[in-house]
């Protein structure tokens, strides 16, 4: 099979919700060799974008969301453990999480998946992950950046709360805080004083590699 037709596979299963083909699309993928992280960035996340899209013009409801979401899952289950670890020289820790109020996971563990294959040592919180919990589990695991993740306008000031409780207790300057998520943006991240906003997984390895060399 073409790559391109198991990319339509891909796209496909996440669009009808359907998690059985997600998994076979995920096996035709390891099984045509493929690069894992083309499949994601090409096959899954512009399906699950079309999906939040039609949600936003209500075409679909909370339960089609939710399978769409677990469709995409069972696809990145396979997945991402295919994509490369780095060597474990482990050029930093990172705390990552997604932030309080929010359960969004899928972009959160992508970011995971790829900074440990960048060479870093992630410790994933999870999500709804309370701002005092990124700093403290921050400080007990001797990391020196923090990735929040934020999917929704109403959870992303938690962002700016996490650099808030730094600055408060005098330890901004100790962290590099990056952060992401569909609504956050380059202004955002400048606006709330964070050091780092990336677009997506790839630009957040960067993100965190510049941060490490400028240190
Ligand atoms: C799947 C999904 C769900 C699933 C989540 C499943 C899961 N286990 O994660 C479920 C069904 C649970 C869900 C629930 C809800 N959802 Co929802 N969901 C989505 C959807 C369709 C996709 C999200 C996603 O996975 N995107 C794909 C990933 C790959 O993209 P990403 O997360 O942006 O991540 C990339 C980058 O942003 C970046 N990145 C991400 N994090 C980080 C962190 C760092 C540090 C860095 C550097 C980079 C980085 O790299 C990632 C990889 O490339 C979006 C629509 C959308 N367009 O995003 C809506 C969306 C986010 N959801 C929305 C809403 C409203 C909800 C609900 C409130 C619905 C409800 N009525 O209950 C609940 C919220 C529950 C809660 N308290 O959190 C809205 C939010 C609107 C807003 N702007 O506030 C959206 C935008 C849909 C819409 N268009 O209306 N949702």
């Amino acid at each position: 099979m073409s790559a391109e037709k198991i990319l339509e596979q891909l796209r496909g299963a996440v669009l009808k919700y359907d998690s059985d083909a997600a998994v076979s699309a995920a096996k035709a993928v390891i099984h045509a060799k493929m690069d894992p992280l083309q499949a994601i960035e090409k096959g899954l996340v512009p399906a699950i974008h079309d999906v939040g899209e039609k949600f936003e013009k209500m075409e679909i409801y909370l339960p089609e969301l939710m399978l769409a979401g677990d469709a995409m899952k069972s696809a990145l289950a396979l997945l991402l453990p295919l994509v490369p670890k780095g060597e474990k020289t482990s050029k930093a820790t990172v705390v990552i999480g997604t932030v309080q109020g929010d359960v969004h996971e899928i972009g959160k563990n992508i970011v995971s998946s790829m900074l440990m294959a960048g060479g870093f040592e992630v410790i994933d919180l999870g999500v709804n992950v309370k701002t005092s919990t990124f700093v403290d589990e921050a400080k007990a695991r001797g990391a020196k950046i923090i990735g929040a993740s934020a999917l929704m306008s109403s959870t992303i000031g938690s962002q700016k709360d996490i650099i808030d409780y730094l600055s408060a207790s005098g330890d901004r300057r100790r962290f590099t805080v990056l952060v992401g998520g569909g609504p956050t943006t380059q202004e955002w991240s400048d606006e709330i004083g964070a050091d780092g906003w990336g677009k997506n997984a790839v630009h957040a390895v960067k993100l965190a590699s510049k941060a490490v060399k400028g240190r």
